[in-house]
């Protein structure tokens, strides 16, 4: 594999590779020096170089190539068990100050920090090539875009690399010799020769049981070892979009977050764009590719994961996508619930941690109604229908380009994004919050967003179902003090003013006494979306509540639902009791995040105290 950048233009002070960029060339160089690879690859972004690499990944059993007929071009990778999620326990904030970190992230001393990365860096290549793969988030040349360059031994980062970011030669080409960049350094940890030059064979899934997801907030840094999966390995998604990018966002005045983004037309043919925070694993891939169940509703897909938000020179908030690709939850994914992925998927695809079938095709609980009678499952084992173990992982996840989406909006990948109308934000919750309400106010949204809770998914390591705060779903991505992250959005909301988009909660989880969801969900959701779009028109009323304003049962489309009697009643419940007792566990998390929480949102909770109290 050769180096393609032999044309790039060098300056003056050009130190060695193909970059423009001094900075980017020498810290290529350091790292090569301290990882001791075998050798280095510059990363193009072409289908030649998917092509190579799958292959090789092939060849070597990190990869299943799919039947090409059912599913051309893509491939399974079954990663080690023991690496099948993000580690949230492993990832760390290391500011220069433990407090501006934070306590809901893990904080270590930056330079005590990298002495320790450092030997654990030190030889972790050898044997391998070391891929260098520069990238644009956000699309190339946008105001809003940055860059960054991953140096990995992983093969299977860097093909995902490809869908999910702009990355090779049209990235480095926005590399100038002073154009800033986030250095994003990862490896697996699993090095081919060790200190006294003993080689030893490579593994399906190489990685270490020792991992580390390290961020530099002040140098804008990453650092990430031990894991290959998803989060802990594409750097440009949780690691540089989220974490380094909040703490920028909080510099320059805009805003990172865990949002995926819409673009919604009414049957009069208005547009509104809506951005929805719901944490992993809580539908945001599914909203973001509704397909209205209400006649004449259009919703088209600008994003599923990531939106980056600023407010433009007329005032108000402007939106992109800062990725290209969707690195979407697989199980539950199926013809009813998301048939758009499942047309999204058709190719071109790197599926992980999903089930095989006979004829060399995938399968998860959910694709489709009745397993298919054997399979091999996310492990490579035989599986039988009927087996209790599910047959996929349920973090498996499908890896697929954008622009496959069947309904992705024409402004998807336009460099000057969209006016957001309205942010939802959402959780997993059996009970307690409403189907939908709306925020009395900008000040009252950020109240809901920062009192965010939701059950814990399988798409981080821990106790799934576990209920915990998950304030504006940045609890796990959030590169600085949550209170001071907080406050950042009441700024933002004070400079936007008249122009901000109006703030809802959504809940499509609620479930009823004997543990049934009682809102169908999925599709259904529209019937959500046109109130939320009817009270952005003025068209709908509202009744006040402690959870904010709600819908009337008579303006809410529910034709041609069959809602079972009571469900409405129970979905819009807010019990003063069990929501006294909710806002104790809020008072506990202001506390712990303590001094920085701001004065306004502790108000607020008061004042919600008082009014449920009341209402005893
Ligand atoms: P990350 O990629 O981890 O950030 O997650 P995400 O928010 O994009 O999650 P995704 O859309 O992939 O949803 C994951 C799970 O939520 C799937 O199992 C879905 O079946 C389920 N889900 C999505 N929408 C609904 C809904 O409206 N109702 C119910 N009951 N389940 C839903
Ligand atoms: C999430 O966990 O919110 C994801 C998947 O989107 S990962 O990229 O692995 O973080
Ligand atoms: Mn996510």
């Amino acid at each position: 594999m050769t180096v393609m950048f032999s044309e790039a233009p060098r300056s003056a002070e050009h130190v060695a590779g193909p970059t423009r960029s001094p900075s980017a060339n020498e810290w290529v160089a350091q790292m090569t020096e301290l990882l001791q690879p075998a050798d280095v690859h510059w990363c193009t972004g072409t289908s030649d170089e998917f092509d190579l690499l799958t292959e090789k990944l092939v060849q070597e059993g990190s990869l299943v190539r799919l039947n090409s007929e059912r599913r051309p071009n893509s491939f399974l990778a079954r990663s080690d068990p023991r690496d099948v999620a993000r580690s949230e326990e492993r990832t760390f904030i290391c500011s220069e100050r433990p407090e501006d970190a934070g306590v809901t992230n893990n904080w270590r001393a930056p330079d005590e920090m990298k002495a320790e990365l450092t030997e654990l860096f030190r030889g972790s290549m050898r044997g391998r090539t070391m891929y260098v793969v520069p990238f644009s988030m956000g699309p190339i040349g946008s105001p809003l875009a940055k860059l960054g360059i991953q140096i990995t031994d992983s093969p299977y980062a860097v093909i995902s690399m490809q869908i999910m970011t702009r990355m090779g030669t049209e990235a480095v080409e926005q590399l100038g010799p002073d154009t800033e960049w986030v250095p994003a350094l990862h490896s697996v940890g699993y090095p081919l020769i060790d200190d006294s030059g003993v080689r030893r064979d490579d593994v399906a899934w190489p990685c270490n049981d020792e991992k580390y997801i390290v961020h530099f907030p002040e140098t804008r840094e990453i650092w990430s070892y031990g894991s290959g999966y998803g989060g802990n390995s594409l750097l440009g998604k949780k690691c540089f979009a989220l974490r380094i990018a909040s703490v920028l966002a909080r510099d320059e005045g805009w805003m990172a977050e865990h949002m995926l983004i819409i673009k919604v037309t009414s049957p009069e043919g208005r547009v509104h764009h809506l951005a929805a925070a719901f944490p992993s694993a809580c539908g945001k891939t599914n909203f973001a590719m509704l397909q209205p169940t209400l006649p004449g509703w259009k919703v088209e897909t600008i994003g599923d994961d990531i939106a980056w938000l600023r407010p433009d020179d007329d005032g108000r908030l402007r939106a992109i996508n800062p990725e290209r690709g969707f690195f979407g939850v697989a199980p539950g994914t199926g013809v009813d619930t998301n048939p758009t992925a499942v047309a999204t998927i058709w190719g071109n695809t790197i599926f992980t941690n999903v089930a095989l079938t006979v004829d060399g095709d995938i399968w998860w609980e959910g694709l489709t109604d009745t397993a298919p009678e054997r399979l091999a499952d996310w492990q490579g084992r035989p599986w039988m229908r009927g087996l209790p173990a599910p047959a996929a992982h349920p973090n498996g996840r499908f890896t697929v380009p954008a622009d496959q989406c069947p309904q992705i909006a024409d402004e998807w990948d336009d460099p000057q994004g969209v006016v957001i109308d309205a942010i939802l934000f959402g959780g997993r919750r059996a009970s307690n919050i409403p189907l939908v309400s709306e925020a009395t106010d900008w000040e009252h949204g950020v109240f809901l967003g920062a009192t965010l809770s939701s059950e814990q998914t399988a798409a981080a390591e821990g106790p799934v179902g576990k209920l915990r705060h998950d304030p504006f779903a940045m609890l796990p991505f959030c590169g600085y003090d949550m209170g001071d992250y907080w406050q950042h959005w009441l700024d933002v909301g004070e400079e936007l003013g008249d122009n901000a988009p109006r703030i809802f909660q959504v809940n499509w989880f609620r479930k009823g006494a004997d543990g049934s969801f009682l809102w169908p969900g999925f599709g259904e959701n529209s019937r959500v979306l046109d109130w939320i779009v009817r009270r952005l028109e003025g068209s709908v009323s509202a009744v006040k509540s402690p959870a904010g304003s709600l819908p009337i049962r008579d303006e809410f489309a529910l034709d041609g639902l069959e809602l079972p009697a009571g469900a409405w009643n129970e979905l819009f419940d807010v019990d003063p009791a069990a929501w006294l007792q909710e806002s104790e566990q809020t008072t506990e998390l202001f506390d712990r995040i303590g001094a920085t929480v701001p004065k306004v949102l502790r108000h607020r909770l008061t004042r919600l105290r008082w009014d449920l109290v009341s209402r005893l």
